[in-house]
């Protein structure tokens, strides 16, 4: 979700090289992301990059030998978290502002873990294959696609429209369109990210996170929708932006039943104003809803920082710089994200509760600056350098059953490189699966039977089709 109108009508990253390039980069100016960088970098980057390839490229261990064997390319730490499920959220009904409802409380505790599927858990993937979804059909910055009901999906632009197509491409309506509501004056600005409701169409709510104008700030609203049409607008919450990019984006349902929502650090470049770090802000962070009841939110009684002073009781995790794009893994509840880095570094986090992921102190593994100080920070499951990207793309579990292979491999991307990485979640190191040349990955999406779509500026939306 970089380049967009910058690039939209070019030929992807032809318009220009280095300054297009530069707005795909993370959004921040071409001083903060190249020519800020320095020389030492570049070869951090590399350093980093090469790792990381060279790890997936020598990866091959049979499936019994990644499940029972920790893997040497990443630190023990990492199999701890990729190994446990999210911090089991204890029993409803303790928030003190506003008990959650029966509802709640009973999906409060996320599924216990799946078991190990027969096939295609330790690595062994080497490569996917990709075909043209919805008949080849070109969307205009596209930022978010899911199932739904009738066999439909729903496609969020970032100017603005949601709209309703058929697995074929064919319009079946618009569902909501933001078109007068949104500002999209930042590229990393505009229609973010859209859900359902769990449950939907009972409730008939789906849920928004946007870029308004006037004065500057990122909305989180609730939308009736009656037929295919949109309702009212009931905004939940506003958060002030100092600048126009790193507006992070996604929201997503957890498995208990609580709504997150990713925030970037306010932009700029660097986190000028330290507010990764900072408990008192909402940027920089991953923030915990529960919007189960009539009103805008209650904060649910278990988040990690409901006591702490001058902290914002809001906040799930921290230390954050621009997630874009999280998922739950539907089997494990574990929620992954892709973080983007600043001018070296792109990385996947497995967001757990009251974790500090390290921004501004570091980018990736990869110390910014300051005291180097490890401590207490919760580091990258994974990690690429800009020789290989430069906006990672967050992705998805895939927990689909048409690919048996693929079965619990985190799939990400980068806007920049189109290459796309599976990740083992059980273990082992990531693998480039597919190389889309500069095809720009914006986001991942799913149908209803859990199959994986590639969500791609200005050509078609990939599905993924097999594994081997
Ligand atoms: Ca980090």
């Amino acid at each position: 979700m970089r380049v967009l109108r910058t690039v939209r009508g070019s030929s992807r990253l032809a318009l220009a090289g280095l300054a297009a390039l530069a707005l795909a980069c993370g959004g921040d100016s071409l001083e903060d992301d190249f020519q800020g960088a320095p020389a030492g970098l570049a070869s951090t980057a590399s350093a980093t990059a090469a790792g990381t390839r060279d790890a997936g490229a020598s990866a091959t261990p049979t499936a019994a030998a990644a499940e029972s064997t920790p893997n040497p390319a990443l630190p023990e730490w990492v199999q701890t978290v990729i190994a446990s499920p999210p911090t089991p959220v204890a029993g409803g009904g303790g928030s003190a502002t506003s008990p959650r409802p029966p509802a709640s409380t009973q999906a409060a505790a996320p599924p216990a873990p799946a078991p190990p599927p027969a096939t295609g858990q330790g690595g062994g993937v080497r490569r996917i294959t990709l075909a043209n979804a919805f008949g080849g059909r070109v969307f205009n910055s596209p930022v978010e696609l899911g199932a739904y009901p009738g066999g439909r999906f729903f496609i969020a632009e970032q100017d603005g429209p949601v709209l309703l197509v058929t697995a074929d491409g064919r319009d079946a309506g618009t569902l909501l369109n933001l078109s007068g509501r949104v500002t999209t004056q930042n590229n990393e600005e505009g229609l973010l990210s859209v859900q359902l409701a769990p449950g939907f169409p009972s409730p008939p709510h789906l849920y928004a996170y946007y870029a308004a104008a006037g004065p500057r700030r990122t909305v989180l609203s609730r939308f009736t929708v009656s037929g295919d049409g949109a309702g009212s607008e009931q905004v939940l919450l506003e958060v002030s932006q100092p600048y126009g990019n790193h507006k992070g984006g996604a929201i997503r349902f957890g498995p208990d039943g609580m709504l997150y929502l990713g925030l970037g650090d306010g932009g700029s470049g660097g986190d000028p104003h330290g507010n990764g770090q900072n408990l008192g802000t909402h940027l920089g962070k991953i923030l915990r809803l529960d919007v189960s009841g009539g009103g805008a939110y209650a904060v649910p009684g278990d988040n990690p920082f409901v006591s702490t002073p001058g902290a914002l009781p809001e906040i799930w995790a921290y230390g954050l710089r621009n997630p874009w794009r999280m998922a739950f893994d539907p089997a494990t509840g574990a929620l992954w994200a892709g973080d983007v880095g600043q001018g070296a570094v792109e990385e996947i986090d497995v967001i757990r509760r009251g974790a500090n992921y390290g921004w501004n102190r570091f980018e990736g593994s990869r110390c910014n600056g300051g005291a180097c100080d490890r401590s207490g920070l919760t580091f990258p499951v994974a990690e690429y350098g800009h020789d290989l990207g430069c906006s990672v793309t967050g992705g998805v579990v895939y927990r689909g059953s048409a690919i048996p292979q693929l079965v619990g491999h985190y799939l990400y991307s980068d806007y920049c490189g189109g290459r796309v990485w599976a990740l083992p979640t059980q273990g082992g190191a990531p693998v480039l699966v597919a190389d889309r040349g500069n095809r720009p990955v914006a986001s991942f999406g799913t149908d209803a039977a859990g199959e994986v779509y590639l969500v791609v500026h200005n050509a078609p939306i990939l599905r993924i089709t097999g594994a081997e």
